[in-house]
């Protein structure tokens, strides 16, 4: 069985726990907590799955490890044979991971600089580095990207095209992470809002 190390809760791993529920494999994989908050990620044994002492990791049955949300969810996708969430022809494939980038590094990725950076993150002892005025600038790139997307969601009704991607996931995410942090969605961000309302209900984050 497939194995993915995370902590529940967290703002990565819920990517890739959408994905999974998504592609119907949930509970194809056996999950094992490693206790970030108490810095079981930083632990030799952790590193040797992921030098970059993050979560989530994907194991496979041959021993293959995958850190990084966007290539978990790349293979959890071409797993199945029918992808669904990073697109099918080449043009969907460009747009999707043209918008997960955006999503990932404007918006997820500035919210978690802020947060470590900005804020007491996870607490004096994994906070080994701090840049308050690096994370207070992310936190302004983090609003920036959600008055883009507001805009991007005033011609569509998903981040990057008319079908559900990977991309809704890291902005749907992100935006949990952001409540989490103290960023607040920009006013007048209404279409951001409602295919956040929208996205609530979706059977892979409402269960
Ligand atoms: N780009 C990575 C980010 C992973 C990441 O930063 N995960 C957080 C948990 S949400 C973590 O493990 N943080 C540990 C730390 O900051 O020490 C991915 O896509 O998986």
């Amino acid at each position: 069985m497939m194995k993915v190390y995370d902590f529940e809760g967290f703002p990565n791993p819920a990517r890739v726990r959408i994905a999974l529920k998504e592609k119907g494999l949930f509970d194809s994989v056996e999950f094992v907590s490693i206790n970030v908050p108490e810095g079981e990620h930083r632990k030799a044994a952790f590193r040797e799955k992921n030098p970059s002492a993050t979560v989530p990791v994907l194991e496979l049955e041959d021993g293959t490890t995958i850190a990084e949300c966007s290539a978990i969810t790349e293979y959890l996708d071409q797993l199945t044979g029918e992808p669904q969430l990073t697109g099918k022809t080449p043009k969907e494939r460009a747009v999707i991971a043209m918008m997960q980038r955006r999503a990932e590094a404007g918006l997820f990725d500035a919210v978690g600089t802020y947060f470590h950076h900005a804020t007491p993150g996870l607490g004096a002892e994994l906070e080994t580095y701090q840049c308050a005025e690096w994370g207070r600038h992310q936190k302004t790139r983090a609003e920036a990207t959600m008055r883009y997307l507001d805009g991007v969601l005033a011609d569509q009704p998903y981040i990057a095209g008319k079908d559900f991607s990977v991309a809704d996931i890291t902005v749907y995410t992100g935006l949990g992470f952001a409540d989490f942090a103290g960023v607040d969605i920009p006013d007048g961000c209404e279409n951001l809002a409602h295919w956040r309302a929208k996205m609530d209900s979706r059977p892979s984050i409402a269960n």
